[in-house]
């Protein structure tokens, strides 16, 4: 009764869901992907080498020769006009139904649910409907339509899947030292210009570090750079704060003493994943800014003292951060400072050795070396092949990956009026990535 009215439904739907597939999928019904970048404005793509090997990967318009039931039916085989071959399993073509009884378009997500899903589902019937669309007809008379070129992105073959991946989550990696050619681009261009914003923050998860330069030397410009991406993560330290020298100091960064390299914030469970510093006001003396390379370095530690290594990425550290400042509060964590993915690659830095705190739950004749170990990292950010030192301009706003570039100051002058003034600012890298991902359809034509 149930299965017969969804099926009937389903092709009574069959124009409104093709319609609003496509509506969905590529709203211009285009053929191709656009041009490239450098194609459609020479010589501004300067850079853009990887938009093109991405939009390379996904410029096919691939066209359907064959398709098939194979594995009794558990999988379909499609065979493209270039003689390549996809299999896609049933149960998750069954899952992907771009139907509208399956999947609402106005979201971009699915209906089905789980429990109406059978994971040993096979096809009943396997068709092209043309050489852009394979159609399929489920046991329960349901029917799926699935476009080449929609099937080919999802194709599961290891190299396909490492394209996708690479369109999703961009993570080429630049590594650098004291060498380290510090990106620049205009405030007002990234505000303005939809390009200059893409390439800032593509060189920002590239690089993990770019320079905004010209900004206005007054409070606010983080306001309205939060606009442009989209909003500010919110602190206990308030939604934008003040770097100056303080009496009664909440933190350590708001006295003119030197601070060594860290990250900010190893206090929260998810550290924030952006910084912004913009500098309003500079001493003359003093106040230099550095920066380092936390990836690199640890990359440098893994293979120079492995047991090091292994020590910073599996012991949990106690911070705390107790005071008041946007409202009151006493926080508590645990952090490795190296955090490593599933293949042992370092994903995040968490370290701050001023929040650190006296509590160590760890055994006493494992804490020196525990010690040895942050000492030998330490000195491996400190070293000069390492560091790179920058003293921020009046208008400067220095963005960074605050998961990946530890980042100190070098002390100034006490002094009764305020002599060095920087907002400070954060953004979650999702806020970051999401704005990416927009930006770059709309500069690519891709939307
Ligand atoms: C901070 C910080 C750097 C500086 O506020 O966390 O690192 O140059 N400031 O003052
Ligand atoms: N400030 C700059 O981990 C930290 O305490 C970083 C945060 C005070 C907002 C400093
Ligand atoms: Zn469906
Ligand atoms: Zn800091």
């Amino acid at each position: 009764m149930k299965l017969a009215h969804h099926s009937l439904t389903c092709i009574l739907c069959y124009q409104v869901t093709y319609y609003q597939m496509n509506k969905y999928q590529n709203p211009e019904g285009r053929g191709r992907w656009p041009r490239s970048a450098e194609e459609r404005s020479p010589g501004r793509a300067a850079g853009a080498r990887g938009w093109r090997r991405s939009l390379g990967a996904l410029s096919m318009s691939p066209a359907v020769r064959k398709v098939e039931a194979s594995g009794e039916g558990r999988f379909v085989c499609v065979q493209w006009e270039d003689g390549s071959e996809s299999s896609y399993p049933c149960v998750w073509l069954r899952d992907s139904c771009q139907c509208p009884l399956c999947f609402l378009p106005s979201a971009g997500a699915r209906r089905l649910l789980l429990e109406d899903l059978d994971i040993n589902i096979a096809v009943k019937q396997v068709a092209l409907a043309d050489s852009k669309k394979i159609s399929i007809t489920w046991p329960d008379e349901h029917t799926s339509e699935y476009e080449a070129e929609w099937l080919k992105k999802r194709c599961f073959s290891e190299e396909a899947r490492a394209v996708m991946q690479a369109d999703l989550f961009l993570p080429e990696r630049q590594y650098w030292g004291s060498d380290l050619q510090l990106p620049e681009i205009a405030f007002e261009e990234i505000m303005y210009n939809d390009e200059s914003a893409y390439k800032w923050l593509c060189t920002l998860k590239k690089v993990g570090i770019v320079l905004l330069t010209g900004a206005a030397t007054r409070q606010g410009e983080l306001i309205r750079l939060g606009h442009r991406i989209g909003f500010l993560r919110l602190t206990f330290y308030g939604p934008t704060w003040q770097v100056q020298d303080k009496a009664d100091a909440n933190n350590v960064a708001y006295t003119t003493g030197r601070l060594c390299f860290h990250t900010d914030y190893p206090v929260l469970q998810h550290p924030p994943g952006v910084q912004f510093l913009h500098c309003i006001k500079q001493t003359a003396a003093g106040g230099e800014s550095e920066v380092v390379d936390g990836f690199h370095v640890s990359n440098k530690l893994k293979k120079q003292n492995p047991e090091a290594y292994q020590i910073l990425t599996s012991t949990a550290v106690d911070y705390t951060d107790v005071g008041v400042d946007y409202c009151d509060f006493a926080v508590h964590c645990k952090q490795t400072i190296i955090d490593t993915d599933s293949r042992g690659q370092a994903i995040r830095i968490n370290f701050n050795n001023a929040t650190r705190d006296t509590v160590f739950d760890i055994p006493a004749e494992k804490v020196r070396p525990f010690y040895a170990a942050l000492k030998e990292f330490n000195d491996l950010l400190n070293s000069a092949e390492h560091k790179f030192t920058y003293k921020l301009k009046p208008g400067d706003i220095l963005t960074f990956d605050n998961w990946r570039v530890l980042h100190g100051r070098q002390s100034y002058p006490s002094c009764t009026e305020v002599t060095r003034h920087l907002e400070g600012a954060y953004a979650d890298w999702d806020v970051v990535m999401s704005r990416l991902q927009l930006l770059r359809k709309r500069v690519l034509n891709r939307d």
